[in-house]
């Protein structure tokens, strides 16, 4: 068996680590969390993610990961997108907020999640891949599982919000489970 690789991931939400391990672990990874506080002053997810992975490389010297995810709806031109993290103090506040905007606004509430993960290591420029997953935002909440707008995103294809999966369902549907994917494939981490 080859040796486990450590690889640092910069957050401080623990949903994210949690789908980090699930995906990663079985792969062969160790995820170090650093949790530092990073402004997220890019203009886009890459951006931001990179400045993510960034301070964990710093922190650690290890190879390390940064995600920048946000919920995108159609009917809000993007919003609130870059600002997702940003709605309101709690994530219920967000969500509320979110919800609040909609309300007047005819349904489907179609959207897109997004997921962008930027892997900074030595001797490399940076490099980023992405995972998106189209759905629609429902306005009662559905399902404890989860975190962030979970329980309002529903995947119509698997009748269900991301609040309603399973831990190792999300995966299989989720812009993040893509992304990860697409960071395994890559053969960067080998
Ligand atoms: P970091 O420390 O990793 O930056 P964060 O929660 O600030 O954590 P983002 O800026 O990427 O991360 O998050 C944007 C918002 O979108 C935030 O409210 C998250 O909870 C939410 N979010 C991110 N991924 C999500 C997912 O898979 N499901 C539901 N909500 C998600």
């Amino acid at each position: 068996m080859s040796p486990v690789k450590k690889l640092a991931l910069a957050t401080g939400n623990p949903g994210k680590l949690r789908e980090y391990r699930e995906l990663l672990e079985p792969a062969g990874f160790e995820i170090v969390p650093v949790e530092i506080e990073v402004e997220e002053t890019g203009a886009t997810y890459a951006e931001n993610a990179t400045l993510k992975a960034n301070a964990a490389f710093a922190a650690t010297g290890l190879p390390s990961l940064g995600d920048d995810s946000g919920v995108e709806v159609d009917a809000l031109g993007g919003f609130p997108g870059l600002r997702s993290a940003r709605l309101g103090p709690t994530q219920e506040e967000r969500t509320g907020t979110l919800l609040e905007m909609l309300a007047g606004v005819e349904r489907p509430w179609k959207a897109r999640f997004t997921c962008t993960i930027a892997l900074a290591e030595t001797g490399k420029p940076v490099r980023t891949v992405e995972g998106e997953r189209r759905g629609e935002i429902v306005p009662e909440w559905r399902g404890e599982a989860g975190f962030g707008y979970d329980p309002i995103f529903l995947v119509p294809e698997a009748g269900k919000t991301f609040g309603e999966m399973d831990p190792d369902e999300k995966p299989r549907w989720s812009h993040r489970g893509a992304a990860i994917k697409a960071l395994l494939e890559s053969g960067w981490l080998s």
